[in-house]
């Protein structure tokens, strides 16, 4: 179901650097806590973990998301951009709902849960986006890394011969949807549409960006699998 015919806005450079940081960007997609779920055999307390922790991140996300719609009105050259963008922060809204609603079924006590370390190191990196001299662009381009990541792990954990539990469906459907992955495409095609007018220092900036974002991934992820919970 989800084919391989996605490789839509083929020839920029967000699939230049997506062969470039090939391996980076496996270990994001398809970490050990992901291919457990798709294999059923998390342990719950990993993903009751991942959910708490996931809320706060998601918390942060926000003001985030509600800077680059800034940028975006100030900078962008094109005014669909900041309806793609808008429609992100209304997905938001429904997402913390959600968590609220999934965390009560979980038995998570979303209220006094303490951020871990991965947790705050990317939420502090998610920070340093909020200053106005962040360019948009680059700014842009973690947003579409932080979504993407997500949508093509989840996403896995949806195709034919997953074995994914029954109460960790609606979870993958969240981001692995094609809704969802329509709506990444939409930031991507943004991010290399504005790649092709940027000047070099920006062009570098939105690649270290995007490194950066796949390197936290692979933290969150980390700190979701691992055995320990301090830090
Ligand atoms: C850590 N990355 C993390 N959490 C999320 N909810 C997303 C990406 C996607 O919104």
């Amino acid at each position: 179901m989800e084919g391989k015919e996605e490789v839509e806005g083929d020839d920029g450079t967000i699939t230049t650097w997506l062969n470039k940081h090939r391996e980076m960007y496996y270990l994001a997609t398809r970490h050990p806590f992901i291919l457990s779920i798709r294999d059923g055999t998390i342990d719950i307390s990993f993903f009751k973990r991942w959910l708490g922790q996931d809320y706060i991140f998601v918390r942060e996300f926000i003001p985030f998301v509600a800077s680059v719609l800034l940028k975006a009105w100030k900078e962008s050259d094109e005014g669909s951009d900041m309806e793609v963008i808008l429609g992100g922060v209304a997905s938001l809204h429904d997402e913390i709902l959600w968590f609220k609603k999934e965390a009560s079924k979980f038995d998570v006590p979303l209220f006094s849960i303490a951020p871990q370390k991965a947790n705050k190191d990317y939420c502090r990196f998610l920070e340093s986006f909020l200053s106005p001299e962040v360019d948009y662009t680059v700014a842009m381009t973690a947003f579409w890394a932080i979504e993407a990541v997500y949508q093509e792990s989840f996403s896995l954990c949806l195709k034919d011969g997953s074995n994914t539990p029954t109460e960790l469906m609606e979870t993958c459907q969240r981001w692995g949807n094609e809704g969802f992955k329509q709506y990444c495409l939409s930031l991507q095609r943004i991010v290399d549409r504005r790649l092709k007018k940027a000047t070099e220092e920006v062009c570098r900036k939105a690649e270290e960006a995007f490194v950066r974002v796949l390197e936290h991934e692979i933290e969150f992820w980390n700190m979701s699998y691992g055995d320990t919970l301090t830090s």
